[in-house]
């Protein structure tokens, strides 16, 4: 045996040094392959690593519906695992006037990951009050000087700052006005800046040991979109009252007239501001991620950069400049759909993955908020 062996191995020896065409590309292809197989088997094992590792730290490890690793931390943060991964980032179908806002999804461009974990859903104000009791925590705009947040004003039919209005109360105006409408725990939290969700993820570091933060865009829009261009975590068909809580008629109800607000009509989807999260299952992202279109647009790590067509991995905006990048839109946020003659897509608060904005990073809204991750890209450079 060990001489038929070693009269094949000679043959093949032979081959290769004649250089026979066809025999080349095979032995290209074999090598090719086993290059492959071996940068394959080195991701799988480093993925074991990981999932041992994450292990240690979770309550619980297991696959969830969508067949993706998911990390149970307790009071209802759950993580999932995002594998190395490639997808296009941003958007060329935006119409013209969009693609001239500041904060435009154009050009389209490859981007290459590596592995990460996101969370399932937004961070809750029961997770953020937590956090608060045991720190001691007070927001930005919580402090002195600051002009507030960002919040309904009936008086006007739009959203203005107003002083005295925090991630507790932030409906307090919507609450008294509407008594049928309810807040609780499970809700997302709003009315917090980029500064108090990096504080967030920096005192859940400590207390679980984990490298907590916000996703870097890439990250957030990979994990709600997938690879296949799909506009919207599900797919592309429009929200239909069952994916998402945007600016459907319940919304229209409650505040008729709002400026800027792009109703849809014939679509209600129960809600007029925040709704709890995970509750709009049909709207879960290709790895079982939730509320990544509606209820709030989400706060990530990058400082604002624009795109270039150039492929790119593991982008992060990262200069020293106060403003921050948000992704998708929230409860008064349009469909956002592409090709149909509504102008909806001029103000950027739509609910399409693709979707950013920038704002400066102490500033909050009552309709902002973030979803934690846990990433290994470096994100020192820009840290404030
Ligand atoms: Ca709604
Ligand atoms: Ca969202």
């Amino acid at each position: 045996m060990k001489r038929i062996i070693a009269i094949l191995f000679c043959f093949s020896l032979v081959l290769i040094v004649v250089g026979c065409g066809g025999d080349n590309e095979d032995s290209e292809y074999r090598a090719e392959q086993g290059a492959r197989n071996g940068k394959i088997s080195s991701e799988i094992r480093k993925q074991e690593v990981e999932l041992v590792f994450i292990k240690s730290k979770a309550k619980s490890l297991y696959k969830n519906e969508s067949g993706y690793w998911e990390a149970d931390f307790g009071n209802g943060i759950l993580l999932i695992y995002v594998p190395k991964g490639q997808f296009t980032m941003g958007n060329e179908k935006l119409s013209p006037e969009v693609a001239k806002e500041t904060y435009h999804a154009t050009p389209e461009h490859k981007v290459y990951l590596d592995h990460y974990w996101i969370s399932k859903t937004p961070t809750t104000i029961g997770q953020f009050r937590k956090f608060v009791e045991e720190t001691g925590y007070v927001t930005d705009v919580e402090k002195k000087g600051h002009e507030g947040p960002y919040v309904y004003d009936f008086n006007i039919s739009a959203f203005q700052p107003k002083p005295g209005y925090y991630w507790d109360n932030a409906f307090k105006d919507v609450l008294e006005r509407y008594p049928e409408i309810t807040i609780d725990d499970n809700h997302p939290v709003n009315c917090v800046s980029w500064n108090d969700a990096i504080a967030y993820t920096q005192w859940l570091q400590e207390k679980i040991g984990l490298n907590f933060t916000l996703p870097t865009e890439a990250e957030w829009e990979f994990a709600a979109r997938g690879n296949d261009g799909r506009i919207y975590p599900w797919g592309n068909e429009e929200p239909d009252g069952k994916k998402a809580n945007y600016a459907d008629e319940t919304f229209d109800k409650y505040f008729p007239n709002t400026e800027q607000a792009i109703v849809h009509k014939g679509v209600n989807d129960g809600y007029a501001i925040t709704s709890p999260v995970g509750i709009f299952k049909e709207g879960q992202s290709p790895i079982g991620a939730l509320d990544m279109a509606g209820n709030l647009t989400e706060w990530v790590y990058d400082s604002e950069y624009m795109y270039t067509a150039t492929e790119k991995i593991n982008p992060i905006g990262l200069n020293d400049g106060i403003i921050k990048m948000q992704k998708a839109g929230f409860w008064a946020g349009s469909a956002g759909r592409i090709g149909v003659e509504r102008d909806e897509l001029v103000f950027g608060h739509n609910i399409r993955s693709d979707a950013r904005q920038g704002d400066t990073m102490n500033s909050a809204d009552d309709h902002l908020g973030f979803r934690i991750g846990i990433s290994y890209v470096n994100r020192q450079m820009g840290k404030q």
